[in-house]
């Protein structure tokens, strides 16, 4: 046996933490994995994710060969292909729905892994540009979209999204996160319990708002309960509440600070305490010391972007950041500078919307996709236009969108589908072919995407661990392939610079874009493969913001015209009897993927209903009990466990269970499969400036069974 210790990356997280393996070389098998304390970013930190992946490595279920499916549901069976055929089927397939219905009749979802994926990230595009159609659907509208929008508003480009510096405030502020279960999103934040616990010896504070003492709100100074869905109306109380008492210290390049006085004045604390459940005073001290700290950031994340009021929440959370005069300073929210700088190099775009509309229900394109929440609907409804073929890239809707269960109904309508996946899953099992790409460990890794998030400016080159076997294929050849048989099909083959450009290997393409960048080189990035730090994050504005007068308009008006909705909101003051839903996540799960290894799935089950005892007691529920939850839209049945974390009158399921399908090969150690929270959550719920799925703060009632 021949052991070998070699760098590597875990890419499961936003954290993006630098690991330490060993290797039997010979058996081609990890037989260690540990955080690497050289990591400039991560400084040794795991989580028990960041083993695990040792595990998808060694899945016997993993797929390594394009499967194709024969017959359909609990008789479907799966039937090997060799790699020329499926594709050739796959692009034989899409081509001819194209042919005969135009190029919107394919439909493409791209899940979360795409974010974490290189090739995925530096070969889509012509993939989806070969194919030509309008109905892409990502999973950003069950996540971020509001971000973007904010960003492309406010700062000019849909990715210049400010992130706390967590390393240097005095006063953190988190808003419907908890990054000691996600490991922070949209703030690339590796060892966010060791950041706190340096943070607060050197005497700073961590304040939490969330309906859910979270694990997060355990080790905060203070953690008050909200309503969800109504943070929009507190965020805009602390606004008031700056305004009012000339707190505001805005810096010079920024406008519109007269026109906010007089949009926030309505929403004074005591307005907002009526619906959100926090005392009036509370919001006036909260706004008071954010003003007053040396250092002060707001950072809100899915408890308040997969809400009803997306991007407003998002929208006041830049404004407080702005107004306390913390925004781009030290300790505030300020802006990365990534080694590949996607917005400096206009290697993505600033933003579109509205430039075109959905077919069913008219919602609007955001950022080149529409809401995931229209797909079922554009394919089960009959007419010109309809989607008759969909490929989902790494993603598994059928868990993590709302009407999940109705979604899989709509996919096994169509005339076709193809996955790039490397599970057969709840959403692949609906597809004609699935086509797995290496996994995590077997190919190349530079982090495009999360670099640009990162409390610290570092880089990192990770070269694969494993050699795949002869038979696998890497993601970004798979897209190459596709693009290139598709376009040939339509007979617009791709010209010689595309060619060239999808046919280079994603470790060229980096090397390139890091040349470009100039801030350091692949040789560099070779020579020092735990990381190279590029320092504290530093200010850039006003010469980074994208807007055409390099100012920054605190009044954006695709943003405040949405303010009159949130009056509405309040003039009706939810909050009475009924319990509303809102998730969770644990830091064993990934979503809905991963539930098959046993590292991850065994000790207590996680998937129950939490519910305050209180709220148990009223409806004579025993503790441990199965109950019925229902929504406008489905109903499950799933244990409830009592919960004082909870705040009254809220209950909360997690997402990305809900295993028991026919057909679907899981093996799950703790031997429950859970239920779909997204067999709840309701697709006509979204927040309409971004087409976000509102999946927080449903309504539901909770009923006993037997
Ligand atoms: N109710 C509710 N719903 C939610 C959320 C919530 O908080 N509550 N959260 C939302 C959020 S934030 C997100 S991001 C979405 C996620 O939604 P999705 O992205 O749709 O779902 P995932 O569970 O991430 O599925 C990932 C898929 O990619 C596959 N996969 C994993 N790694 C790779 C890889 O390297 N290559 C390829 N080709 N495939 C791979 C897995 O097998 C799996 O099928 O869920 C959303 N849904
Ligand atoms: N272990 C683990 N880590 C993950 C993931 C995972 O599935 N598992 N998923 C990754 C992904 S894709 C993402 S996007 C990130 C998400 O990262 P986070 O946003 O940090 O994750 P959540 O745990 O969903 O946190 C949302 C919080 O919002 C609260 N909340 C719900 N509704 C409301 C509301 O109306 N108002 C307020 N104020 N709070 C509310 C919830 O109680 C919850 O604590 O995590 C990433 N990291
Ligand atoms: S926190 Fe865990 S899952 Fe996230 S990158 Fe680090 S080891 Fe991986
Ligand atoms: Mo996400």
């Amino acid at each position: 046996m021949t052991i070998e210790t070699r760098l590597g990356v875990c890419n499961l997280c936003e954290a993006i933490c630098g690991l330490v393996l060993t290797i039997d070389t010979d058996a081609g098998r990890v037989t260690g994995v540990r955080g690497n304390p050289d990591d400039p970013l991560s400084r040794g930190h795991i989580c028990p994710k960041g083993v695990s992946l040792a595990d998808i490595h060694a899945d016997p279920d993993r797929l390594r060969r394009p499967l194709r499916r024969v017959g359909r549901g609990a008789e479907a069976t799966w039937e090997e292909m060799a790699w020329d055929d499926a594709l050739d089927l796959v692009a034989d397939r899409l081509a001819a729905t194209i042919s005969e219905h135009g190029a919107d009749a394919v439909g493409v979802y791209q899940g979360n892994p795409s974010a974490h994926a290189l090739g995925l990230f530096t070969h889509g595009r012509p993939f989806k540009k070969a194919l030509g159609t309008r109905n892409m659907f990502s999973a950003s509208t069950v996540d971020q979209m509001p971000h973007h929008v904010v960003a492309r508003e406010v700062f000019g480009h849909q990715f210049l999204i400010p992130v706390p510096d967590l390393d240097r405030t005095d006063l953190f502020v988190v808003i419907g996160a908890n990054p000691m279960a996600s490991n922070g999103s949209l703030m690339t934040v590796p060892d966010f319990p060791g950041r706190v616990r340096e943070l607060r010896a050197r005497g700073g504070r961590m304040v939490v708002i969330d309906p859910r003492r979270t694990e997060t709100a355990r080790i905060a100074d203070a953690h008050h309960f909200v309503r969800p869905g109504t943070d929009a109306a507190l965020l805009m109380a602390m606004i008031q509440v700056l305004l009012s008492e000339g707190l505001a210290r805005p810096a010079s390049y920024v406008d519109g600070l007269d026109r906010l006085a007089e949009l926030a004045a309505p929403f004074t604390p005591e307005v907002a305490a009526a619906v959100c459940g926090i005392d009036a005073e509370v919001i006036r001290e909260l706004a008071r010391d954010l003003a007053t700290a040396s250092s002060s950031v707001v950072y809100g994340r899915i408890g308040v972007s997969t809400h009803e009021f997306g991007t407003l929440c998002q929208w006041a959370i830049v404004v407080l950041n702005v107004l306390t005069g913390h925004l781009d300073a030290p300790g505030g929210a300020m802006f990365p500078e990534p080694a590949i700088d996607l917005v400096a190099h206009g290697l993505a775009g600033p933003g579109t919307h509205g430039r075109w509309r959905s077919r069913v229900r008219g919602a609007e394109e955001v950022g080149g996709e529409f809401p995931a929440v229209v797909m079922a609907e554009e394919i089960l409804t009959p007419g010109e236009g309809r989607i008759r073929a969909m490929v989902t890239i790494a993603g598994n809707p059928v868990l993590s969108t709302p009407s999940g269960d109705k979604l899989a109904e709509a996919l096994d309508a169509l005339d076709f589908m193809a996955a790039i996946d490397i599970y057969l899953n709840e959403t692949t099992r609906h597809a004609d072919v699935i086509l797995p790409t290496t996994s995590h460990l077997e190919r190349d890794h530079y982090d495009v995407v999360f670099h640009a998030f990162a409390v610290r400016n570092t880089a990192r080159w990770t070269p694969a661990l494993f050699e795949p076997d002869d038979d696998q294929r890497h993601d970004w050849w798979i897209s190459y392939q596709l693009a290139k048989r598709i376009a040939e099909r339509l007979g617009r083959p791709l010209s010689p610079e595309a060619e060239a450009a999808a046919a280079a290997s994603p470790r060229d393409l980096v090397a390139f874009m890091l040349a470009a960048g100039g801030k350091v080189s692949m040789d560099d990035l070779l020579a020092e493969p735990a990381g190279v730090d590029l320092g504290p994050l530093q200010p850039t504005l006003p010469a980074r913001l994208a807007t055409p007068d390099k100012r920054l308009s605190l009044v954006p008006e695709a943003i405040v015209a949405d303010l009159p909705r949130l009056e509405a909101m309040l003039a009706a003051a939810p909050g009475g009897e009924g319990l509303v839903l809102i998730g969770r996540r644990h830091q064993r799960d990934c979503n809905s993927w991963m539930h098959n290894t046993d590292r991850l799935t065994r000790g207590r089950p996680r998937h129950h209903l939490l519910m305050h005892p209180d709220d148990l007691a009223a409806r004579g529920l025993p503790d441990g009990g199965l109950v019925r939850v229902t929504s406008r839209v489905g109903a499950v049945e799933v244990e409830v466990s009592a919960d004082a974390d909870m705040m009254p009158g809220v209950v909360s399921l997690p997402h990305g269970f809900g295993h028991a399908l026919p057909g679907v090969r899981l093996r799950h150690a703790s031997g429950v499969p859970g239920v779909s929270v997204n067999d709840l959550t309701d697709p006509e719920r979204v927040d309409p400036l971004s087409g976000n799925a509102a999946l927080t703060g449903l309504p539901v009632e909770v009923v006993g069974v037997g």
